[in-house]
């Protein structure tokens, strides 16, 4: 065994597998990923452990021919510092395998780790995308065309409120068909891009996929938000209703945009559930991360007690769809968001 071709590759594996380490516990934040690397380093390490003072004694950096070839990129981004460390790995493990008998299976190993790092990261760089997409928009509107006697007058209600400044809709539509939900979506699609806010579709990832929506809303019986994620990638908005901390600490590990919490108050639109209460907003306020949308009979009235327990955002039905003047109500929320009263 030529010693000193052990020594340094397995000096810069370890380097290698310390720097990626370090990027996948304290960057990504993966847990897994970050217990691989420590076990592959740990593994190495064992291998190569009986030779431990041939190696040492093998050491010569002075009267190394390759100290001063540098060979690893300048660039200072973290992410081109993974991508050269990662191959570094690899290249390392090559030798040891070559040189030392060390199992190919570590090389193998780190093959799929680098494409588990490129996968988090590109999800990592659309979770700071999407949440800067809802950063700011603080008022949420869920449709009903409940009172409207045409289609015409429902979206127009939907304009006004876009014109007073909500920055959020949610087509949710559970009595019609898919045909007739595609028709309307389409138009109200146009309606969100024209005033530059989000469109969301309750429920139907198929139908927000046909009608490019930025996301879907999903209930506590709906897909999981596993499968949703599967099928709309991660650059997709996933909401999710929480009315528990249980499901809103389920919602955000496994990865949601933002969480309903609610309702709040009794509301006739979801006459079997019970009202949560601020409690339940200022515990979500203490313990969640993600953006959160308080919900249940929120209207202009209740709106300054909901926001004095913590919530920025808020999402109603009837108080934005019946709005004689949404100008006025879109108004006073936003007031009392910025203002507390
Ligand atoms: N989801 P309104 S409460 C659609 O708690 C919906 O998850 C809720 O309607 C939840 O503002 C609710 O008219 C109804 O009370 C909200």
């Amino acid at each position: 065994m030529n010693y000193r071709i052990i020594d340094a590759n397995i000096n810069r594996a370890n380097e290698g597998l310390r720097c990626v380490e370090e990027y996948a516990r304290f960057i990504l934040n993966n847990k897994e990923i970050t217990t691989k690397l420590k076990n592959i380093r740990h593994e190495i390490s064992l291998y190569f452990n009986i030779n431990y003072e041939n190696l040492i004694k093998s050491r010569n950096t002075i009267e190394d021919v390759g100290t001063n070839i540098k060979n690893i990129s300048k660039e200072t981004k973290s992410t081109s510092v993974i991508i050269a460390n990662l191959k570094r790995i690899q290249e390392a493990l090559r030798v040891l395998s070559e040189y030392g008998g060390l199992n190919e299976k570590y090389r193998y190993e780190i093959y799929t780790v680098e494409k588990e790092i490129m996968q988090n990261i590109s999800k990592n760089k659309c979770t700071n995308i999407k949440q800067a997409l809802l950063k700011n928009k603080n008022i949420y509107l869920i449709t009903s065309d409940e009172n409207f006697t045409s289609v015409s007058d429902f979206l127009d209600k939907i304009a006004q409120n876009l014109k007073a400044g909500v920055k959020i809709i949610q087509y949710r539509e559970k009595n019609k068909s898919a045909s007739e939900i595609i028709k309307t979506g389409k138009l109200i699609r146009q309606l969100c891009s024209m005033y530059n806010a989000l469109f969301i579709v309750n429920d139907r990832i198929d139908i927000a996929k046909i009608l490019n929506a930025d996301g879907v809303h999903l209930g506590q019986d709906d897909i999981p938000l596993i499968e949703a994620r599967n099928i709309l990638g991660a650059e997709k908005i996933i909401g999710i209703s929480t009315h528990k901390p249980e499901d809103a600490i389920k919602a955000e590990e496994e990865g949601a945009d933002y969480i309903g919490v609610g309702p709040v108050f009794k509301t006739p639109t979801k006459p079997d559930t019970n009202p949560v209460g601020l409690e339940y907003v200022k515990w979500v306020k203490e313990n969640i991360h993600i953006p959160f949308y308080a919900i249940g009979s929120i209207n202009e009235e209740n709106i300054s007690k909901v926001v004095a327990a913590g919530a920025s955002n808020i999402a109603a039905i009837r108080a934005l769809m019946q709005s004689i003047n949404p100008d006025e109500t879109v108004g006073k929320f936003m007031e009392v968001i910025k203002y507390g009263k």
